[in-house]
């Protein structure tokens, strides 16, 4: 595997040099998180970006995420043209030596939880989501959540548009978008990497579909190109209790091209918070987690995910440096540890 963090850009507090200096950090995970969906990133940012990476000795080896624009999720008459710009940005990443792109097909959020600081007996605070809290929580676009990307039309006009988007419609849209960027990616050098829906389950009322391993199994089914592939993330899949991650992660083996390791520990039906990456904080087994990818001959990106703010860090929220840092070097000790028996 290929030890990666995740690095907000010039923006992010935590700087490249920081990250380098994590034993055994090799690859960098970014995006141009100011560029909204369906625009053609600009190829000097990009080379930019490579030559502020390669700087510090790590490689930008994952784009996460290269977003795709609601319009392709819904359906709608001008989704052409807007995965002939997916193609294009696929091809101009595959262009500056980007080998994974991780994207997801959740409608109108990306991951969302109900209490970004929730408070741990510890002094730490997490994330945490209360699906009974859902209706009395913070509006992700107004609280500027990472990993959201500017829109261009009203959440509230989208949420509408949604209100006839089927669960069927909406794995026949990811369909299309498939078989609309598969072949460019193919052609790139790049592989496709979906990312879990986070929490896997509908909320808002708006539907989501990557939840299981069932609906893992379909995304592989619905378009073979090979460069169609998965982002297994443990936090998501693991906040289904019915899901066996390493059963999972034995199943689709050589489709997994990008791996998000981080621990959540249930506190009720729908309502977990994150954890530090080790076992006997959560309900993740994050070492059989990381057997099952040895046993795969698991060489792509990973990550720990998530941290916790500890130490007395603030910042942007699940993505300090100390708690991810400790849980990526949790990480590359289990996997020296197990892949050298
Ligand atoms: C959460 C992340 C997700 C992920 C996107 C991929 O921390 O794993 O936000 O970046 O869903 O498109």
């Amino acid at each position: 595997m290929e030890l990666s963090f995740r690095w907000y850009g010039e923006t992010d507090q935590i700087t490249l040099q920081q990250i380098s200096q994590i034993p055994g950090m090799k690859g960098i995970v970014t995006a141009l998180f100011d560029v909204p969906a369906g625009v053609l990133w600009p190829e000097d940012r990009l080379a930019d970006i490579v030559a502020q990476i390669e700087s510090h000795g790590m490689t930008l080896n994952v784009v996460e995420s290269l977003p795709v624009h609601e319009d392709i999720k819904l359906g709608r008459p001008n989704r052409d043209e807007l995965i002939d710009v997916y193609r294009q940005n696929i091809g101009r990443l595959g262009a500056v030596g980007v080998s994974v792109i991780c994207y997801n097909f959740m409608p109108l959020f990306d991951w969302f939880r109900t209490d970004l600081a929730f408070d741990l007996p510890d002094g730490s605070n997490a994330l945490l989501y209360d699906h009974t809290q859902l209706d009395n929580s913070l509006d992700p676009w107004e609280a500027e959540l990472p990993a959201y990307f500017p829109l261009d039309e009203s959440p509230d006009d989208l949420k509408e548009a949604y209100k006839t988007t089927a669960e069927d419609d909406l794995w026949n849209n990811l369909k299309y978008f498939l078989d609309g960027v598969c072949d460019a990616a193919q052609a790139a050098g790049v592989q496709m990497a979906l990312h879990p829906d986070d929490p896997p389950w509908s909320i808002f009322g708006l539907p989501r579909i990557i939840k299981d391993e069932a609906s893992l199994a379909k995304v592989l089914e619905i378009n073979t190109n090979p460069a169609n592939g998965l982002t297994f993330c443990t936090g998501s899949m693991g906040a289904n209790r019915t899901n066996d991650l390493p059963k999972m992660i034995r199943k689709f083996g050589d489709r997994i091209y990008f791996a998000h390791c981080r621990n959540v520990k249930h506190v009720g039906d729908k309502h977990f918070h994150e954890v530090a990456h080790p076992p006997s904080y959560g309900d993740v087994d994050m070492v059989a987690v990381m057997a099952a990818f040895a046993e795969i001959g698991f060489t792509g990106p990973l990550r720990p995910d998530h941290g916790r703010m500890i130490w007395g860090e603030t910042g942007i929220p699940g993505y300090g440096l100390y708690d991810r840092a400790i849980g990526a070097n949790y990480l590359l000790g289990l996997w020296d540890g197990i892949s050298k028996k």
